[in-house]
């Protein structure tokens, strides 16, 4: 009996192993599935989706080029949510000469944003740069015509698939003037309203920027940028939100980068950081890194503490397409990509910063 009974036992011992194991290993399978997808999403979480968490979206800017660069595209298409042109919606681009609209290039990014389930930033309708050199050579009494036919025509063939237009793109002298380009020069102040009645009339549904750079802290231009949004919505003129470019210079993010944000939000407006970059002087050593980790962090925090601060996006993807070396010799390195498309300290304090 003794025997029988540990024979029994034993041999019961061993099928209830064997079952028991079988049995975990149903049950445990599709929790390992779910455990090890879940720790690799915490272990790779991305800038959308954590932005997304937080009620954000975070985006890049994308030239045409930028659709076929292989490294560049796939993290395009991963880790942001939002895309601004970098060139295709440009004046000199969809209107080249007076009345022949060229949407191709622009349709193009679009079409990258929808399949890759992006919003999509309008840059720009009213700029003094990049501006066909017929629109400078209108007589003045017929610019206020082109400049309303050039936003309505632009502005209504994207309708729908626009998120945000920047309707006036840089207007402001750094002390504070507005530029004298041709569209001041031949409304004065009044084309910036203008100029965002007619975008709102042909595109209801989409939130109208002013965007400019260096008045991202407080100083003589945004104090002009903040006179005029709020001379503007007094006026009962569609704007809804102000674009901070955000072109730094490492080390020398301005301390009044939130309380600066936050006035502006305070006017009912919406505020988004459009074209963020912080450059350094090459070589990049691994001070100039870590410092940049801490501008990007510091920008990133700024507007997650502003509520509404809609989101952040970087200029390109990587530091081998950025425009900066191009414009500024010697600097490089601007952005949170390498020129091999690893991500930089920059990258990953982003990640922590948006709760990663
Ligand atoms: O990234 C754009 C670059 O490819 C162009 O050569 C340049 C010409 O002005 O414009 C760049 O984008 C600018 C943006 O449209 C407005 N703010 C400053 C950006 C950097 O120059």
């Amino acid at each position: 009996m003794t025997t029988s009974r540990t024979l029994i036992g034993s041999r019961s011992t061993g099928i209830g192993s064997r079952a028991l194991a079988v049995a975990l290993s149903l049950v445990t399978a599709p929790l390992l599935v779910v455990t090890s997808a879940a720790h690799a999403h915490a272990a790779n979480p991305t800038l959308r989706s954590l932005a997304e968490a937080k009620g954000r979206y975070f985006g890049t800017a994308l030239t045409q080029g930028d659709l076929n660069a292989g490294g560049e595209t796939s993290i395009a298409g991963t880790q942001f949510d939002a895309v601004t042109p970098g060139n295709e919606m440009k004046w000199d681009t969809t209107e080249p000469s007076n009345g022949r609209y060229n949407f191709g290039p622009g349709d193009r990014i679009v079409s990258f944003a929808r399949s890759h389930n992006m919003r999509v930033r309008g840059h720009n309708l009213v700029w003094h740069s990049q501006l066909p050199s017929w629109v400078g050579s209108t007589p003045l009494n017929q610019v206020q015509r082109v400049m309303e036919s050039h936003i309505t025509t632009e502005a209504t063939h994207y309708k729908g698939q626009v998120y945000a237009w920047d309707v006036v793109n840089e207007p402001f002298n750094d002390n504070g003037s507005l530029r004298h380009d041709v569209f001041y020069n031949a409304m004065g102040t009044g084309y910036i309203a203008d100029a965002l009645r007619t975008a709102h009339a042909a595109d209801p549904g989409a939130k109208l920027y002013l965007n400019d750079y260096n008045i991202e802290g407080e100083n003589a231009k945004s104090n002009a940028m903040y006179n005029l949004a709020k001379q503007l919505l007094a006026q009962g003129v569609p704007l809804n939100g102000i674009g901070f470019e955000s072109h730094f210079v490492v080390g020398q993010v301005p301390a009044s980068v939130q309380a600066n944000m936050q006035r502006f939000a305070n006017l009912g407006l919406d505020v988004a950081v459009t074209e963020l970059d912080d450059r350094i002087h090459l070589p990049a050593g691994s001070a100039g890194l870590q410092q940049q980790a801490s501008d990007f962090t510091s920008v990133v925090r700024a507007c997650l503490a502003v509520s509404r601060c809609v989101g952040v996006s970087q200029w390109g993807v990587d530091d081998a397409h950025s425009w900066i070396p191009g414009t500024f010799p010697g600097y490089g390195a601007a952005t949170m990509y390498d020129g091999n498309d690893q991500p930089k300290p920059a990258y990953h304090a982003v990640v922590s910063a948006l709760g990663g």
